[in-house]
């Protein structure tokens, strides 16, 4: 059948910039390393992460011992720099193709021409500061964009969405 197998699989992927990439100005040589995928940007912003965001994008993880950790690097409290580039990929096999540009989760053992292996380093404390977080599997990435993002946000129509009516909403609007 046309169209079938691995060359039609369009997939979505969850990609962070973490504080450290941030802090280390990695930004610009990130997302130079990631348009060798080819894939596409659907969504992108910069996000001050709260403690709620944190452990709810790592709630898998919160029987760990690093856990707490983790929660406190993603917010950016071990960097100085309250701030995560969040973005939304997506291409044929963008789950993968990211996965491995990035590298393994430890980035002592990641290739050393993937962003981890590049970039990352383990802190004296055993902390992972390994630069970029990516989803791994459909069912991750779904959870984690609809946790970061909104579906105004996202320039596609990706998973079903729908108009609720609020009252009172107050917003922030330039003074
Ligand atoms: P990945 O980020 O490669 O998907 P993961 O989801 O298993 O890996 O873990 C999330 C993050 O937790 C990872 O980026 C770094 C940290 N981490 C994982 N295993 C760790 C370990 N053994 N020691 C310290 N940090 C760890
Ligand atoms: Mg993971």
């Amino acid at each position: 059948m046309p169209n079938q197998g691995k060359s039609g699989n369009i997939e979505q992927t969850l990609i962070l910039i973490k504080p450290d990439g941030l802090k280390k100005s990695l930004t610009g040589n990130i997302l130079s390393k990631l348009s060798e995928t080819k894939l596409i940007i659907i969504a992108s912003k910069v996000v001050c992460v709260s403690p709620d965001l944190a452990e709810k994008h790592y709630t898998h993880l919160k029987d760990k011992p690093f856990f707490q950790e983790l929660v406190e690097y993603i917010q950016g409290n071990h960097h100085d720099c309250k701030r995560v580039m969040a973005l939304v990929y997506q291409g044929d096999n963008a789950i993968e193709k990211v996965r491995k540009i990035s590298g393994a989760t430890n980035p002592e053992e990641a290739d050393p021409t993937s962003i981890r292996g590049a970039y990352g380093r383990i802190t004296t404390k055993g902390v992972y500061e390994n630069v970029i977080h990516a989803s791994s599997s459909p069912s991750e990435a779904e959870r984690e964009i609809k946790l970061w993002f909104t579906p105004e946000e996202i320039v596609s129509d990706l998973y079903p969405s729908k108009m609720v009516a609020r009252e009172k909403v107050e917003v922030l609007e330039w003074a």
